[in-house]
């Protein structure tokens, strides 16, 4: 799938760690969250995951005939042979995981992604060309990731966000009611992961974040 920065607007994030392992809702919010109109979603199984590789993978399976059935790009987190394998749309790094020269020369025309948090990281991801998007954070603090960078806040997103040149999408602490205050940076979209997943009304959320209403 090529990529187009407009499917950056609403990218949802999320592993069974994220809904007390509950593999059966996990799949569920993700199909209610395809079907309401999020525009990209990664598959991240990490931080209190206690899923084996073979749980992974069947996971990894049903959530691939769910995007492809609502076209939403499907990215997989870190995890080159489990993209490969299940052939996702692209792979998603941090700082820390598998570096991004490895990811460049192993996955040739997926979507590829990488995790900055400081004005150096923006520069030095801006000097990889075959990079699609950058992610940006944490904005506000957030409960979702272990080893959370410290809160950067809306005007050192709108500064690295400028320094970018790459698409971008922020991300840490995004909901519904501070999305609009997000997006006033220009940003390409919001990754969120609680504000979908705890959603009582996921189409409203996704709206919202969508910056409307
Ligand atoms: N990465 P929530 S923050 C997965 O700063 C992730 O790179 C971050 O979850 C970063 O929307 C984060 O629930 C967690 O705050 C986002």
């Amino acid at each position: 799938m090529k990529f187009a920065k407009e499917q950056l607007a609403v990218y949802f994030i999320a592993g069974s760690q994220n809904v007390g392992g509950d593999v059966d809702k996990l799949i569920q919010i993700v199909e209610d969250a395809c079907k309401n109109g999020i525009t990209m979603f990664q598959y991240r199984e990490k931080d209190k995951s206690t899923l084996t590789d073979a749980e992974k993978l069947q996971v990894a399976i049903q959530l691939k005939e769910i995007t492809t059935k609502y076209n939403v790009p499907y990215i997989i987190d870190d995890d080159i042979d489990l993209m490969k394998e299940i052939n996702a749309d692209g792979i998603h790094v941090g700082q820390d995981d598998t570096k991004i020269e490895r990811v460049i020369a192993e996955c040739p025309n997926k979507i590829i992604g990488l995790s900055t948090h400081t004005l150096d990281e923006v520069r030095a991801a801006n000097n990889v060309d075959s990079l699609d998007y950058i992610g940006i954070g944490p904005i506000f603090a957030t409960q979702s990731k272990l080893k959370v960078k410290p809160a950067i806040g809306i005007d050192e997103l709108n500064r690295l966000y400028q320094e970018s040149t790459h698409p971008a999408v922020a991300i840490g602490g995004i909901k519904e009611d501070n999305a609009k205050a997000v997006l006033t940076t220009n940003v390409d979209g919001v990754s969120v992961i609680s504000d979908i997943i705890d959603s009582s009304d996921i189409q409203q959320t996704i709206n919202r974040l969508k910056g409307n209403a």
